[in-house]
């Protein structure tokens, strides 16, 4: 059977760290689901919006040859649910996240992957605001 591999971000001021991790999340199975942090989520995290807006970003992922599916992930405390809507048969994240997620190892399998180094879409926007 198909194996659907579920993976969640904000994705913002899109970079090569993002591809990667998405390359590596889509070699997993045959199918890769995207959740993407709706604007709010972001802002009741670290109280300012995205750079790039829900929308835009949203059609970004979604033209990824990676990416099959995606979606606005409205709340953190809905990847349980988010994981049984898709069927998704594996969560994966990058490795800041490591162990953060295991809770669902009882409905599917749960994989980190390495962060891509040395770029992160803060260091950009330092870099941009420098500049
Ligand atoms: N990432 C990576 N290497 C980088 C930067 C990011 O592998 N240099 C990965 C992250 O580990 C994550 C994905 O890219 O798996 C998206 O990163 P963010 O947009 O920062 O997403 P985040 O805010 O961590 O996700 O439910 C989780 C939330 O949606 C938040």
């Amino acid at each position: 059977m198909a194996t659907r591999v579920i993976t969640f971000g904000t994705f913002d001021v899109f970079h090569v760290g993002h591809i990667n991790i998405l390359e590596r999340c889509a070699s997993l199975g045959d199918t890769l689901i995207v959740g993407v942090s709706s604007d709010d989520l972001n802002y009741s995290k670290k109280s300012r919006y995205p750079i790039y807006t829900q929308d835009d970003r949203l059609k970004i992922l979604q033209s990824i040859k990676f990416v099959d599916e995606v979606f606005f992930e409205e709340s953190l405390e809905k990847k349980r649910e988010y994981i049984k809507f898709f069927k998704a048969d594996i969560l994966a994240m990058g490795d800041d996240w490591a162990g953060k997620f295991d809770e669902f190892s009882d409905i599917c399998k749960v994989v980190y992957f390495p962060r891509t180094p040395s770029i992160s879409t803060t260091e950009i926007i330092e870099i941009a605001k420098k500049i």
